[in-house]
């Protein structure tokens, strides 16, 4: 069944020539599931010739550290194992894809290129500069949403009620079955295994931030977590998951961020599967419509990191309110340590700082102060970023640049009644968490955990 047409996006015609097909990974590490791997497959089957997976490894990546390059590394090695099993070609190479891309290309006679899709800058810059200086056929095909982010929508959505019609009535469609990679007739005589030891030592990243050992990178792992949270976790998820003392979140982010999991698989299995409906609807709408909604926000807004990028309603109010007295301004340096007044904002910091995962709904929170703390929404903006990037397993991340930019500049959210500092931006309060939740169990469950030793 070949990769339907919605999927693949020509980048540009080029000129027919003899030789491998390459898939330029990026975005959706993972060999099964993935449908920019398997669009690669057919157009080299099509040609009779080798295929080969490509990833290209910046040394800086929008304020990544060791831990999320560690966790990323040890999922590309289990990719090049399996790969290998079908006859598929892993090669890593190192430096500004710009360049090392269309030299790979040009030094291997790659006759075809295929990379996946990705609504970030830098990605897009990335893919604007190789197709510039390869003559081939270049094609970007979207492995990361269920329903391809230009069908789901040619336009910038305004808020979930508006995206979720066009996503449920095109859903049906597009959450077909995948079928499995096949072993490769064709085989690559460039063959030479990745040394992951001089990658790693290569490596020139932040290497202060702690790499953590709650959550095991790759495949494997990714669809072992899924299938865990599938029988015992799901169930649960619509009473609890607002409730940051209760492990009900799937912790499924760093294999979506990183590619390890392909989301229309999760989808496919959870609608197939006896859980309560209401689980499965509360999962589904985050998973599915929340999600994609990051894409088509960042695909289509060219201002998703900045201030610019708010809705008109919001940067109007956030201007009458910028000389509100702020009753606390707090520096990034003491916001990185936790050093605040609020102890369930600390604590929600010391879980992102320690664990590289922050719970969902203390995120919402953590965002929103750093807009009271600070003197501007600028500032506040730029320090979320900031902390998000380096901290989270999943940040760097369309679902991460969307989620703040809901949590301080109302994006996908309503006008609410005007208060100071915040104006009509959705306002979240101390007192609203403890009437959520146990927060003094949450407080203690952070304070106990390790400090990082800087
Ligand atoms: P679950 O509750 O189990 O959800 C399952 C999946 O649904 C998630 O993995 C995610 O892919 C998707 N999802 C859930 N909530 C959202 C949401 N609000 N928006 C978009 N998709 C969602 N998500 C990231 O992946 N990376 C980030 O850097 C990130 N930063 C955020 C910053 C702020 C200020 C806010 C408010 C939200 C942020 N989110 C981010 C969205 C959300 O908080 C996380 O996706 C979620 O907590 C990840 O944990 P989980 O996989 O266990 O979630
Ligand atoms: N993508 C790449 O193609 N090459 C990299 O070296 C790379 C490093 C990297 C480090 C941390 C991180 O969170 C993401 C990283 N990515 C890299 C991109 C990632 O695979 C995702 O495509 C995007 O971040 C999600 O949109």
């Amino acid at each position: 069944m070949p990769v339907k047409q919605e999927r693949i996006f020509l980048v540009q015609k080029g000129r027919e020539i003899r030789g491998p097909v390459a898939y330029w990974m990026s975005r959706d590490q993972r060999m099964d599931d993935n449908w920019a791997l398997l669009f690669a497959q057919e157009e080299a089957l099509k040609r009779s010739s080798p295929l080969i997976v490509v990833f290209c490894l910046v040394q800086e990546f929008l304020g990544a550290t060791i831990r999320q390059y560690r966790f990323m590394i040890e999922g590309l090695k289990e990719v090049e194992k399996s790969l290998r099993k079908k006859n598929i070609c892993f090669a890593i190479l190192t430096g500004y894809p710009e360049k090392k891309i269309p030299e790979f290309v040009r030094v291997h006679k790659v006759s075809c290129l295929i990379t996946d899709f990705d609504p970030l800058r830098i990605k897009r810059e990335w893919k604007n500069a190789v197709a510039g200086s390869i003559g081939i056929p270049f094609y970007e095909v979207d492995a990361h949403n269920i329903v391809p982010c230009r069908t789901a929508s040619q336009k910038q959505e305004y808020a979930a009620y508006t995206f979720r019609p066009k996503i449920n009535r095109l859903m049906p469609d597009f959450l077909e079955n995948f079928p499995r990679i096949k072993k490769h007739p064709f085989a690559w005589d460039n063959r030479n295994i990745t040394d992951w030891d001089e990658i790693l030592k290569a490596l020139r990243t932040d290497m202060t931030v702690p790499e953590v050992s709650w959550i095991v990178p790759g495949e494997r792992a990714a669809r072992k977590t899924f299938r865990k949270f599938l029988l015992h976790g799901l169930e649960n998820y619509n009473a609890y998951r607002n409730d940051p003392t209760k492990n009900a979140q799937s912790n499924l982010s760093p294999y979506f961020h990183f590619g390890h999991l392909s989301a229309q698989k999760v989808a496919n299995d959870i609608l197939n599967s006896k859980v309560n409906p209401l689980s499965k609807d509360a999962f589904l709408e985050e998973l599915v419509v929340r999600r994609e909604l990051s894409d088509n926000f960042c695909f289509y807004n060219p201002d998703y990191n900045n201030f610019n990028g708010f809705p008109d309603w919001a940067k109007k109010t956030l201007d009458m309110h910028r000389k509100d007295k702020r009753p606390y301004i707090y520096t990034a340096h003491q916001l990185e340590n936790a050093l605040t007044h609020d102890e369930l904002w600390n604590a929600a910091q010391m879980e992102m700082v320690t664990g590289g995962k922050m719970h969902g709904y203390m995120r919402m929170y953590w965002a929103k102060k750093i807009l009271e703390w600070t003197e501007s929404p600028e500032t506040a903006l730029q320090i979320a970023i900031y902390l998000n990037d380096k901290y989270e397993l999943d940040g760097r991340d369309p679902n991460g640049y969307t989620g703040i930019a809901w949590s301080i500049g109302g994006v996908h959210d309503r006008a609410w009644n005007e208060r100071k500092i915040f104006g009509k931006i959705r306002y979240m309060s101390y007192n609203g968490c403890k009437s959520k939740f146990a927060v003094d169990n949450y407080i203690e469950t952070m304070r106990s955990l390790k400090r990082v030793k800087k």
